[in-house]
């Protein structure tokens, strides 16, 4: 018996049967684990606003966008500055400052703008490609953010001590994606290889940004 067969026969065994062999791995399994995640600069000094993503070596898993995210603009920033969002989410801009602001991204996954506006722009924009999107604003040119666009369901962004949690990860094999706002203009973050088990884990995601 070849290990493919093994595996759906134990499947099957175990009621998880859920169609395409790709998607075996992804039934709601009782083994999933808790993976908890910190982001460290080399020298160990914790990092907030990393994204963490955990993206399996093998078949991927199911998407689902988020229904309601916004980005404000506010005191001439973008509020939250880094925003993690499943593919297919879509994202309002809402501006409460008095001064128009017109939102912008050159980047690849995701270009767009949205021309001289205040308060709330009509519609939403639906990020449809992973990877890095950096906003801009044509008139304030300090303003900056980031939309990371995770095409893997275990993403997460770190608070102020460096920590995310990853909940609900069955085991198998993926690639830690680190990212920081800090690592150079078009890096789409750090990858290595991790082996999640059948018990909860630690990993401690060490980026190679400059200490302030
Ligand atoms: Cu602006």
């Amino acid at each position: 018996m070849t290990l493919l067969h093994f595996l759906i026969r134990g499947a099957r065994h175990a009621g998880a049967w859920a169609g395409p062999v790709a998607l075996l791995a992804w039934a709601p399994g009782a083994n999933a684990v808790t993976v908890q995640l910190q982001a460290v600069s080399p020298s160990g000094r914790p990092l907030a606003d990393a994204v963490l993503l955990l993206e399996p070596q093998g078949a991927k898993a199911p998407v689902q966008p988020l229904p309601r995210v916004e980005i404000v603009q506010q005191g001439r920033r973008f509020i939250p500055a880094v925003t993690v969002v499943p593919m297919g989410t879509k994202v309002h801009f809402p501006n409460q400052d008095t001064v128009r602001h017109h939102v912008y991204s050159f980047s690849s996954a995701k270009k767009f703008e949205l021309k001289l506006y205040v308060g709330r722009p009509e519609n939403p924009v639906e990020f449809d490609r992973a990877g890095v999107v950096v906003l801009g604003c044509n008139i304030h040119d300090k303003m900056v953010g980031w939309v990371l666009v995770a095409d893997t369901p275990w993403y997460a962004k770190t608070a102020a001590s460096g920590h995310a949690t990853l909940s609900d990860v069955p085991p198998g094999a993926y690639v830690l994606r680190s990212w920081h706002p800090d690592l150079p203009a078009g890096s789409t973050g750090i990858e290595q290889p991790v082996t999640v088990g059948q018990v909860p884990m630690n990993l401690v995601a060490s980026l190679p940004v400059a200490d302030r």
